[in-house]
This record gives C-alpha cells, structure tokens and sequence, in this order.
C-alpha cells in the first residue's frame, strides 16, 4: 500500500491509537487531530506515549478546520466522527482524500498480506450485532478454526491487521467483524466473504444525515461482494427483508417461516420451536436444541439464526455449533445473565455507560424491573433513559455522582427510588424491592470511573454481590 509521507488521523480513541500506531511503524509521519481538550487527551497513556513518538497534534475545539490548512493527502477517520460534518467535508474540498478506519485497515491487510488468507464474517444490524459476532466467533473457535473477532465490538481492524505476523502462514483466518453503520459509511472497497444483517432500524441520526443515509450505509456491507459470496439474512426483519435489493451474492436466509415462504431457496436456517434446522443445499439437517439456548426472547433467537448460518458457511462444524449453544451465557457486561435467586433474574449491562445504551437495555425486556443506574454521567442526553423508565421499571436504586440526578427523574416519572453507597449494597436494596418474575438490571448509563476502575470492574462486583446473596 502505498502510504503519503504524511498523514492526518481523525480522532484518537482506540481506532485512531490503532491505526497511528500501524502508520508510525510503517515509517509515517502523523498528525493526530481530535476535539477533546489537550489536557483530556492528555489523561489517556496511549495518547501520551504517542506524542512521546512525535506524533503532532491539533486538539480542542476547532481541531478539524485546522487540519484544512496543513493539507495533509490523506486523512483516516474514526468512526465516531461523522462525515456530514461542515469540518470534515471541507477537508474533503481542500484535496485530503479521506478514508474510514476500517477501510484504511483493510486495504492494509489486503496489500500485505493477501486477501486469500482471509475469510472475513462481517456482521452488521441496528441491534443484536454484538451477540451475533460473540456466537460466531465461538462456533468457529469450538470448531478448531483459527478465528479473530475485531471490528466494533472493541478491537479495531487496525490493531489486528498491524499485529499479524509478516510471515504469516496459517492458510485461513476467520476474521469475524462486527460492523457498525458510522464503518460501513467510509468504506469503499472492504468485501467481506460472507455478509450477515440481524436486523434493520433506523438510528444513529446525529451522525448520519437522514434515515435513508443511514440505511444505505448500511447496504453498503454487500457493496464489493461477488456473486459467489455470501448474504446471511434476518428475513424476520421488515429492514433486512428491504435490504435483499442490494444483495449481489448468494442468499442465505434465517427466519422462522423461512422454509415455507422461500421455495426456491437451498441455503437456510429455521426452526420449529425446538430443533433449529439447516439447509445447505443437500436436505435438511438439525444443528441445535432452542429450548438449550439461554438468551430469550424472539431477537435472540433471530441472532442464533444469522449466527449458525454464517458459522455453517465459515466452516464450523455441526457439533461445536450445539456445544456453543448450550454453552453461552451471553456477551460478559451486555445484557448478561448472572443469576436467578427465588425467581428473580439478574442481570449485568455495564458495558451501558451511556443514557441511550441503559435505555435500549430497559426496553429490551417485557418483566418488571428493579434498575440499578448511576456512576459517571458522560453528559449525554436523558430525555430518552426518562421515557423507558415509565411503566417498565418498578423501582430505581441509584449509585455514584450522578445518584441525585437520577433521584430527581426518577421522582419526575413517578418512579420509586433509593440511593446506595455501593454495588453490593446496590444489589442487596434491588433483590428487596424485586418479587418472583421481576428483573433486577444493572444498566448504568454513566461511566464507572468514580467507584470502579472500569465498566468492566464494575460488571465483576454485581456478579459477585448477586452470588453472595445467593450464598
Ligand atoms: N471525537 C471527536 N469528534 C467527534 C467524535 C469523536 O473529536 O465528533 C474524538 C473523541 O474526542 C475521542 C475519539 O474521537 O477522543 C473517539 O473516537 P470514536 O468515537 O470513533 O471512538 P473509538 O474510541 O475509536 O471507538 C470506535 C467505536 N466508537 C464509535 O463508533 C462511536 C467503538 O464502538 C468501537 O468499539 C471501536 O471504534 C473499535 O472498532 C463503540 C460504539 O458505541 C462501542 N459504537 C456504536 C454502536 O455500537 O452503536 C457505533
């Protein structure tokens, strides 16, 4: 890949670190520009050790125009930052080419390695994209495959592209990719092997100019597919259904009446409420027990769908995907089952640290809830956090800084609410209000770093407070 002497790379989160760190290896000088403050920035060890290595960099407000007067050729965007935006899209005019992250480490890994040794699973969806990818990813691991997973879900394409070893031998890699719309957006030439959609809503219209911009990022997942290629599609989902147009491989489809209303498709995955069945072109074939599965609710089963049949075409074997499904327990921190006592079920959302995400978490289950929320408010928008609380959540037990604005909400909706000091006491408050049936849910919406070194910390202790009151 031929790379200018000089680069500009938007934003410095864990993609934008990722793909500095490819570029200075790769003997690129660098211009990091991002819009938090110097001294924010300057509190991540990444960033500092960075800069350390002569990394220059434009930070605050303004940080993007300013970039439009070094004039850097190319420019690679982290996803968070949107393209619609006045600053970026002048960059654009001054002559920068601009490329997506994924994009860039795409092209990275085509031109160094080869794309042959690759067989990429790209996952997209508005939601259930996260546990899709965490289900294949298992299916192929269980199946001896050597299998990365990359991609949104948290380890930048970038970080696995400049981690591969230069003599690389292995003759298959599953790269399975979890890949979110702000991704796709930028991508121009990524092909994934097979191309799985969960589902299709609209979202994400801060970043994406309108509903139809956001869908047709969307599609852009089949863009570069060649007709021997595959599609693994939700046809439960109106969206996923829409996207079919696009589609120029072959179709896999999943869904609950698949068998009946696809007569002339060979490739599917259904089921009949207990064994999930299989086609693969030559009869039918039982892959799974439903009732073994432990994640509820009809998305979920959409998921093991769209997950078994892109784990069939990946190569996973029949055996490792049954095991996998009567072995998972979700994805660690999302939405995660830790426990049931007495017939109260809890559950573990940390990885919510935003107002949206702890609110998709509430809406995601239709039994009364005991919440446990609060931490360090990232100050995001709550409009959305106050309506899903009203007629799903029975009571709140608020924790960290943020407590007493969340007393205050809750108190505004009519919600019931206490404050705890900590998790354990947190859990013990929540398991007092609860009854047979509820849900005790810990979706936070804010940051943990005021009691927890991370979301993940915090995950760890609600396992533990649930367990010791079970002991
Ligand atoms: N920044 C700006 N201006 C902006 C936006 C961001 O300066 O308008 C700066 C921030 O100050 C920060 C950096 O950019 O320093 C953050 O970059 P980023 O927002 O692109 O986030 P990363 O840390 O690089 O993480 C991204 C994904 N984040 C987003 O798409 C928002 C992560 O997905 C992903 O795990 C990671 O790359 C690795 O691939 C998170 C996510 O919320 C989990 N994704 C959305 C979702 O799932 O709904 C799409």
């Amino acid at each position: 890949m031929q790379l200018p002497e000089v680069v500009a790379v938007l934003g410095l989160g864990v993609s934008g670190c990722a793909v500095i760190e490819a570029l200075l290896k790769r003997g690129v000088k660098v211009i990091g520009a991002d819009e938090a403050t110097l001294d924010t920035l300057l509190q991540r060890e990444q960033v500092k050790q960075l800069l350390s290595r002569g990394v220059e960099l434009e930070a605050g407000e303004g940080a993007f125009w300013r970039l439009t007067k070094l004039r850097p050729q190319l420019a690679i965007l982290s996803p968070g930052i949107s393209i619609h935006r006045e600053d970026v899209k002048a960059l654009a005019r001054s002559g920068t080419k601009l490329v997506g992250e994924v994009e860039f480490s795409y092209q990275l890994l085509v031109s160094e390695f080869g794309r042959e040794k690759f067989c990429i699973v790209a996952v997209t969806g508005t939601k259930g994209k996260t546990t899709t990818v965490h289900l294949i990813a298992e299916m192929l691991k269980g199946s001896g495959l050597t299998t990365a997973l990359v991609g949104n879900v948290g380890t930048p394409l970038a970080e696995f592209v400049d981690g591969l070893a230069r003599n690389l031998t292995d003759p298959s890699i599953r790269v399975v990719m979890e890949v979110s719309s702000f991704q796709l957006a930028t991508c121009e030439t990524f092909r994934p092997d097979i191309a799985a959609v969960t589902t299709l809503f609209v979202d994400h219209l801060d970043w994406h100019s309108d509903a139809e911009d956001y869908r047709r990022s969307k599609a852009k997942i089949f863009a570069n597919q060649k007709g021997n290629d595959w599609a693994v599609l939700n046809a439960d989902n109106a969206g996923v259904r829409w996207m079919a147009q696009f589609v120029r491989s072959r179709i896999l489809w999943c869904g609950k009446e698949v068998t009946a209303s696809c007569q002339y498709c060979t490739h599917w995955v259904s089921d009949d409420g207990e064994i999930v069945w299989a086609s693969l072109g030559e009869g039918k074939f039982p892959v799974a027990r439903l009732s073994e599965f432990i994640l509820r609710g009809q998305h979920n089963h959409q998921n093991l769908r769209v997950a078994i049949g892109a784990a069939l075409l990946a190569g996973a074997c029949p055996d490792a995907i049954a095991d996998v499904v009567r072995n998972f327990k979700g994805v660690p921190h999302r939405l995660e089952l830790v426990g049931e006592i007495k017939g109260v079920r809890f559950i573990n959302d940390s990885a919510a640290t935003t107002p949206d995400a702890a609110a998709a978490g509430i809406c995601s289950f239709d039994s009364p809830i005991v919440l446990i929320a609060g931490g360090r408010d990232k100050g995001g928008n709550w409009d959305g956090f106050k309506k899903a609380l009203k007629g799903r959540v029975k009571a709140l037990v608020a924790i960290g800084e943020f407590a007493d604005k969340l007393v205050e909400m809750a108190k505004e909706v009519g919600v019931k609410v206490v404050k705890a000091e900590s998790i354990e006491e947190a859990t013990q408050r929540a398991f007092e209000m609860s009854s047979p049936g509820d849900l005790v849910l810990l979706s936070p919406g804010c940051a943990s770093f005021d009691m927890f070194a991370s979301y993940a910390q915090r995950g760890e202790k609600f396992r533990e407070a649930v367990k010791s009151l079970s002991g």
